[in-house]
């Protein structure tokens, strides 16, 4: 018998065994493989959930995951921007590791190989189906996409039998949402086309158009205008495909809560990628002054009210005893990202980095350490955790809960830790921030010396930029004041080693 034929062998008897089954065993056999959804917030600060302190902004949705789940206090994005930390969630794989893993135009190609393990594409092995709602923003095609036809590789490619995207982020061209590949609600006569160099002749700009204006730009975001607003990037065409942006959150809600409806009989995986509070903050009018803190606070509250919505919708669904939720954000907060939207003006009381230094961009604490939660009805019994963990290491975590089998040396397994039955979290960690690294050991950090500014002027955050080593101990000094490199050799000698050792340089 030749191998495909095997193959089909085997299969047919599978399906002869399980149609012989009983109904009731193949619920019970459904139920051991829990759905898992991963919420996933963009720019969302440590200091921006009221669980996490925030007075100003009072988040309960979330909250009520915090207090009724684990809340890590020493959870870490896997770098201090976007393209990333996503890569190195879904791969387990660190995005240093990975030259392309830095902020992309709305152009780039995918930047996950095809090949590579993700964490979709292992779960569909264990009988999930998978889904992407929300932000990508790790690449689309594999040279010039041409956005009227179907867009591939993409997350159908890497592991997701369902995809609803925005390409790249709610600031960057196309402005448009992708279901699988296909451009949703594109005009065959209005033809879309996308450059990022130079722009499409006769097009205003916010940059020559500001009487087109609702948003004004701060720095960079002078290009196409779309409803209004300045963005990154040239665009042309797909006047009917173009989003909403203050519909956004309520459109990618609808589109998860489908899903979920939709696959509630089976295991499922859902990554929801929620948009907020990245620029530009649109919050629908009825979330508008929610907060005395402007937009940036406004879509804070919004984004909490959809995984209210959410979670509500996993609730009546009658599948939410069965569903591991984890929370976080793809790197910490920033106010002024690059539009006038009174972040900065407003910000009164509110510290949008609970105490951390730097921010988003950063090496510093703010720019990895953001919200970290998991919650699982009737399965984890609430708690604080002070462990040490990475987005990283959720692949790994994630392959025990199911019994798959992953080869990854960088996604420790931590499944007990992420269960809350365990604080035994991660010795090392290396953390990044646009291509920099810095070693976190126990409560220990070292930055090594690194050119560059020592604060990105425009949106007045700290890098972590020096030209000497700088080591700082966290358990007394987590807002990271006093460098401990000259003070403390023998502990600098010992971090330069192990850094060396895991990043070789
Ligand atoms: C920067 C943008 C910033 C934001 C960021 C990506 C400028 C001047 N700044 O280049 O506004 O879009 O890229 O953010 O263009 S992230 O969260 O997706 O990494
Ligand atoms: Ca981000």
């Amino acid at each position: 018998m030749s191998k495909l034929n095997l193959h089909l062998f085997l299969l047919l008897l599978l399906g002869v065994f399980s149609s012989c089954s009983t109904g009731t065993k193949s619920i019970e056999t459904k139920s051991e493989k829990p759905n898992i959804v991963i919420i996933y917030l963009d720019d969302l600060g440590y200091g921006d959930v009221s669980a996490y302190g925030a007075i100003e902004i009072q988040t309960p949705n979330i909250d009520r995951l915090a207090n009724n789940g684990v809340m890590f206090t020493d959870g870490h994005a896997s770098s201090a921007t976007c393209t990333p930390s996503r890569y190195a969630l879904l791969t387990g794989v660190y995005p240093w590791r990975n030259k392309d893993a830095k902020i992309l135009p709305g152009t780039a190609s995918l930047i996950i190989d095809t090949a590579q393990v993700t964490i979709p594409k292992m779960l569909k092995e264990q009988g999930y189906y998978t889904g992407v709602v929300g932000k990508w923003h790790l690449g689309l095609g594999s040279g010039q996409v041409n956005w009227n036809e179907h867009v591939s590789p993409g997350p159908n490619e890497v592991g997701f039998d369902y995809s609803y995207i925005m390409a790249a982020t709610q600031d960057r061209v196309p402005t448009v949402y992708l279901k699988n590949g296909l451009v949703e609600g594109l005009d065959p006569n209005d033809t879309i086309e996308v450059d990022y160099s130079k722009n499409f002749e006769g097009e205003p700009t916010g940059k020559d158009n500001p009487e087109l204006l609702t948003m004004k730009w701060h720095h960079g975001h002078n290009n196409s205008i779309v409803n209004g607003i300045p963005r990154i990037g040239f665009m042309k065409g797909g006047k009917k495909a173009k989003w909403s942006d203050v519909d956004m959150a309520d459109h990618f809600l609808a589109k998860a809560q489908n899903y979920v409806k939709q696959h509630k009989n089976e295991p499922f995986f859902l990554y929801y990628a929620l948009q907020q509070p990245h620029v530009p903050r649109t919050p629908h009018p009825r979330f508008v002054g929610s907060t005395d803190l402007g937009p940036r606070g406004d879509v804070i509250v919004e984004a909490d009210w959809c995984i209210g919505k959410f979670i509500k919708t996993l609730e009546e669904e009658g599948i939410l005893e069965n569903t591991l939720i984890i929370l976080s954000s793809d790197n910490g907060p920033v106010l002024n990202d690059g539009y006038y939207d009174d972040a900065v003006e407003r910000i009164g009381n509110h510290d949008q980095n609970g105490g951390l230094r730097g921010g988003k961009y950063s090496l510093f604490e703010a720019g990895t350490r953001v919200p970290f939660i998991t919650y699982w009805k009737g399965k984890i019994e609430p708690k604080k955790s002070d462990a040490l963990i990475s987005q990283i290491d959720i692949l790994a975590s994630v392959a025990k809960l199911t019994g798959a089998e992953v080869n990854s040396s960088d996604s420790e397994e931590l499944l007990d830790v992420l269960l809350g039955k365990s604080d035994e979290g991660r010795e090392e960690l290396v953390l990044e921030a646009s291509s920099r690294t810095a070693l976190r050991k126990n409560n220990w950090l070292m930055i090594p010396p690194y050119k560059g500014a020592a604060v990105a002027v425009q949106v007045n955050i700290e890098l972590g930029n020096s030209s000497e080593f700088q080591l700082y101990n966290l358990n007394d000094d987590i807002g990271q004041q006093t460098n401990l490199a000259k003070t403390n050799p023998d502990k600098l000698n010992e971090m330069i080693g192990d850094y060396k050792e895991i990043v070789g340089t």
